[in-house]
């Protein structure tokens, strides 16, 4: 029997189109799309400390040109390089390859001043606004979602282990083939997406699967730098959370798996060694795992 939790999230998942692979253009320009529509976009732009503008791009410019002076660029690569550019932006690529080549280094710069549970990069694959539910809560899931079932369980307190109540958790992953809905074409709207009310001590039980490793798009240019560059496109399996509560910083994380592919080797270079979960085999084909969360006042 379907509980109203899992009635309301099934509700939530949208009719799909037919069968086509997902390719760098679609969740490049979807991965655009939802950046600009976001508030982290709308107040970008703002900054008018000419002084802070002027030492930025002085530095950056130096580091570009260090390079073209240290590795003696010619003109073909620049001329290259300039397209590429060019092919980022029409592709809609510069979220996804931003958020995997240059976020991190911004995340451990805030992290500095952090406490509480450690975050990590946002990544490109966050939506706001998808179906709220309520511990225990079972995340919008097709029918015949692949993948070996995972209970995740935990307690969000304060820094002194004071429960907090109404946390809120907003999850969200990749399915068993690494894609993410609203940025793959088959999947339906909302899957494996959901934002769970803790109880009044802050104790959540969300229901989902476990999620694949997340391969950079081969056909984008993206791709294309890193199969030029020799790299590779994978980051390790990982579970999105956004964990907030009134009063409190919010703290954007992912969390991993131990004895997962990739987990020294990410691309986005995101992994943190205080995020790697070790889920039990429960014995039914299923993993259960634990997770605190810690929440510093805001
Ligand atoms: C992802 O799934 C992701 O989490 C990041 C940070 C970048 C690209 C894809
Ligand atoms: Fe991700």
């Amino acid at each position: 029997m379907p509980t109203t939790d899992e009635a309301v999230a099934q509700a939530a998942l949208d009719t799909q189109t037919g069968p086509t692979s997902p390719t760098a253009a679609d969740s490049g320009a979807s991965a655009s799309a939802s950046f600009r529509s976001t508030e982290q976009y709308s107040s970008a732009g703002l900054t008018t400390d000419t002084a802070r503008v002027d030492a930025l791009a002085r530095a950056l410019l130096g580091a570009v040109h260090q390079v073209i002076s240290d590795h003696e660029v010619t003109y073909p690569e620049f001329q290259a390089a300039k397209k590429w550019l060019m092919d980022v932006g029409e592709g809609g690529e510069w979220p996804l390859f931003l958020d995997v080549f240059v976020e991190h280094a911004v995340e451990e710069v805030a992290a500095r001043k952090q406490t509480g549970t450690v975050g990590t990069i946002l990544g490109p694959y966050y939506l706001p606004g998808q179906v709220q539910l309520t511990t225990p809560a079972t995340l919008p899931a097709r029918p015949d979602e692949a993948g070996t079932p995972l209970a995740f369980r935990g307690q969000v307190t304060d820094t002194t282990g004071a429960p907090v109540p109404g946390a809120v958790l907003d999850i969200w992953q990749a399915d068993e083939q690494g894609y993410y809905s609203g940025f793959a074409p088959d999947i339906p709207a909302g899957n494996l997406r959901g934002v769970v009310t803790a109880d009044v001590e802050g104790r959540f039980e969300i229901r989902t699967i476990q999620p694949a490793p997340y391969q950079v798009p081969t056909d984008g240019p993206t791709g294309a730098l890193i199969s030029a560059a020799g790299w590779h496109p994978w980051r390790p399996a990982h579970l999105h959370l956004l964990v907030s509560a009134p009063g409190r910083r919010t703290v954007t994380t992912q969390l991993y798996f131990a004895g997962g592919e990739y987990l020294d080797s990410d691309v986005a270079e995101a992994v943190k060694p205080e995020l790697v979960l070790d889920p039990t085999d429960v014995g039914d084909g299923s993993r259960e795992v634990t997770y605190d969360f810690v929440l510093e006042d805001a």
